[in-house]
C-alpha cells in the first residue's frame, strides 16, 4: 500500500458518501407544494405530504437505533435515479420513512453490515417518492467499501423517502439496513486545540471540544498565510479543478458517544504541497455524523522538529516520533513496546536453512512501529542472533502458505528492539511488488549481533490471523567454495556460483 497517500486520502474519503458531496443538510418539509410539475405527483398543493406511492413500505421510525432489512433481488427497476447514482437498473425497494416527533431530526443509515453483501447506492427523496428535488445519493462509503451508508436531517411528523437499490445489474441481494435516529440534533463546540506542523512534513492536530449528541466525526482545515489569506491546495493533481481549501480529516479514535472530547489527529504526507510553505495558522471547525458544524477557530500553526529515539521533546520546538513517547523531555520506547519486545520469541538459526514461523497476530492494535507501512496493528516478533561471520538476514512472508491476493503483510528487521530507526534502509519491506503485497526484508552483510524480527499485518487484523514467516541466515561464501546455484542456501560473496559441482568462481 502507498504509505505516502494514505493517510489524506482515508482522512478525506471519511466525510465524504461515496460519490456524493458528503452529508448535506435536508429539510424534508419546508417546501411543500414546490414539486416538479412533470412528475407524476397525486397531490401538490401548499403543505400538502409529498406524494406517496403505492409501492413504497412505510417504515414508522422511532428514536434511537432500529434496523429496516429488505431484498432487492424480485423487486422492480421502474424508477430512474439521478444522475450517477448506480450505472444501470436494478432491483429497487422504495421505503417511505415516517420522521417522528417535531422540529430537527437526524437519521443515520447504514448498509455496511453482515445483512447486505453486493454494491449498493441509496437514494435519499426528501421531496416526494418521484420527485428528485434536494434528492441525495449514497454509493460507497469509501474506496474500499462499496456499501452505502449517509445521513440527512429532516423535519418531525414528515416523510422521507429511500430508493435502496444496487450499482449495477449484478449488484442485487437482501440487505440489512441499520438506521438510527436523533431528535433535536446538536453541533459539536470547538473548545480549544493545538496544531503542529511536524517537519513541515505532516500535520498533528488536538482538538477539544463537547457535542451534546456525542457524533463528532471529524474537522475541516484551511492553511492561512501571514496575512490570513487561505491556501489553496491541488489535491486531485489536476490544475484544470480548483484548489482545495477546505481538508476535512479524521481523528485517530472513533469518539462516538464521547460527549466531551479530545481528539488527536494526524496527517502524513504533506510535504508535497508546496504552498503550505506559506502557511503560519489554520482555521478549523468540528462536523457531526450529520454535518453540523461548530463555529470555527484559528490556531498557530506551530512548527516543530520530530526526534528519534532519546532526542528531545520540548513543548513548542520538538515532538518524538510515532514509535516512541516523550518523558520528561526526552523520547523513550513505550513501556507496552519494551514488554512486547523483552516477550519476543527467540529463534535459533542454522545457517543455509530457512526458519518458518507461524506467526499469530491478534486483532487491534499493537506495541510496535515500523518505519514502512501502517503497523499500529498488533506483530508477532521474533529474536535471532547473527554470530560473527559473513551472512545475510533474510527475512520473508513470500510463502506458499500465504495467499498473495489477501495477504498484505510488514516485515522489519529492528537491531534495537522498539526503535524503526535502527532498521537502516533496508530493513522494513511492505509489498514486493505492485500485485504482490507481501514482503521481503534482504540485509546482506549483516552485522554480527542480536536483531529483532518483526511481522504483522498492513493496517493490522481484524480477527485474530495467522501468517507464515521464514527467517534464513544465509552465508556469503569465498571463492572456490561449494554453493547453491539457486542462492537460497547460501551466496557468493563476490563471484557467481557456477561449474560441476557448483563452486564460487567455478567454470
Ligand atoms: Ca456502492
Ligand atoms: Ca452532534
Ligand atoms: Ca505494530
Ligand atoms: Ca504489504
Amino acid at each position: 500500500m502507498n504509505k505516502r497517500w494514505y493517510a489524506l486520502l482515508v482522512a478525506v474519503a471519511m466525510v465524504g458518501c461515496g460519490d456524493d458531496d458528503g452529508m448535506i443538510d435536508v429539510d424534508g418539509g419546508s417546501d411543500g407544494g414546490t414539486t416538479d410539475g412533470s412528475m407524476m405527483m397525486p397531490d401538490s398543493t401548499t403543505d400538502a405530504p409529498p406524494g406517496m406511492c403505492a409501492d413504497a413500505r412505510v417504515i414508522e421510525l422511532t428514536a434511537g437505533a432500529q434496523q429496516v432489512t429488505g431484498d432487492t433481488s424480485a423487486a422492480a427497476a421502474s424508477r430512474t435515479m439521478s444522475d450517477g447514482c448506480g450505472e444501470e437498473p436494478t432491483g429497487q425497494e422504495l421505503l417511505a420513512f415516517e420522521i417522528p416527533g417535531s422540529g430537527n431530526v437526524g437519521v443515520r443509515f447504514s448498509l455496511a453490515n453482515d445483512g447486505t453483501d453486493f454494491d449498493t447506492t441509496v437514494e435519499v427523496r426528501p421531496a416526494g417518492c418521484d420527485d428528485l428535488t434536494d434528492a441525495l445519493c449514497f454509493d460507497d462509503v469509501s474506496l474500499f467499501e462499496v456499501r452505502s451508508e449517509g445521513s440527512f436531517i429532516a423535519t418531525g411528523g414528515t416523510t422521507v423517502y429511500l430508493i435502496v437499490t444496487g450499482y449495477d445489474a449484478e449488484s442485487t441481494g437482501p440487505w440489512t439496513m441499520d438506521v438510527d435516529v436523533t431528535p433535536n440534533p446538536t453541533a459539536p463546540v470547538l473548545t480549544g486545540g493545538e496544531v503542529l506542523f511536524v517537519d513541515g512534513a505532516r500535520i498533528q492536530a488536538t482538538l477539544s471540544g463537547t457535542d451534546a449528541d456525542g457524533d463528532v466525526v471529524g474537522y475541516v482545515a484551511s492553511f492561512l498565510d501571514d496575512s490570513g489569506a487561505v491556501i489553496g491546495l491541488d489535491l486531485d493533481e489536476d490544475p484544470a479543478t480548483p484548489d482545495d481549501t477546505e481538508l476535512p480529516f479524521g481523528f485517530d479514535a472513533d469518539l462516538s458517544d464521547m460527549t466531551t472530547f479530545t481528539g488527536n489527529s494526524r496527517v502524513g504526507g504533506l510535504d508535497g504541497f508546496e504552498p503550505l510553505a506559506a502557511a503560519t495558522q489554520v482555521r478549523v471547525y468540528l462536523y457531526d455524523a450529520f454535518d453540523l458544524e461548530s463555529e470555527s477557530m484559528t490556531f498557530d500553526l506551530v512548527e516543530v522538529t520530530e526526534s528519534g529515539l532519546e532526542g528531545p521533546c520540548v513543548d513548542g520546538e520538538s515532538i518524538c516520533a510515532d514509535a516512541f513517547v516523550c518523558e520528561g523531555e526526552v523520547c523513550v520506547i513505550p513501556d507496552a513496546a519494551v514488554d512486547a519486545c523483552e516477550a519476543a520469541t527467540v529463534v535459533t538459526l542454522v545457517p543455509g536453512t530457512a526458519s518458518v514461523q507461524t506467526a499469530s497476530i491478534a486483532a487491534g492494535d499493537g506495541a510496535l512501529l515500523a518505519s514502512c507501512g501502517d503497523t499500529l496493528g498488533d506483530e508477532a516478533l521474533y529474536r535471532v542472533t547473527v554470530p560473527a561471520g559473513a551472512f545475510d538476514l533474510i527475512a520473508t512472508t513470500v510463502r506458499a502458505a500465504n495467499d498473495v491476493e489477501s495477504v498484505d503483510t510488514v516485515v522489519y528487521v529492528q537491531s534495537f528492539c522498539g526503535d524503526p530507526g535502527t532498521e537502516g534502509e533496508d530493513g522494513c519491506s511492505d509489498d514486493v511488488g505492485e500485485e504482490d503485497l507481501r514482503s521481503t526484508v534482504q540485509l546482506t552483510d549483516v552485522a554480527a549481533g542480536t536483531y529483532t524480527v518483526g511481522v504483522e499485518l498492513w493496517g493490522g487484523a481484524t480477527e485474530a490471523s495467522t501468517v507464515e514467516l521464514a527467517i534464513t541466515l544465509r552465508p556469503v561464501l569465498a571463492a572456490g567454495l561449494p554453493c547453491d546455484p539457486t542462492g537460497a542456501a547460501n551466496r557468493c560473496a563476490d563471484t557467481e556460483c557456477a561449474g560441476t559441482p557448483a563452486t564460487c568462481g567455478g567454470e
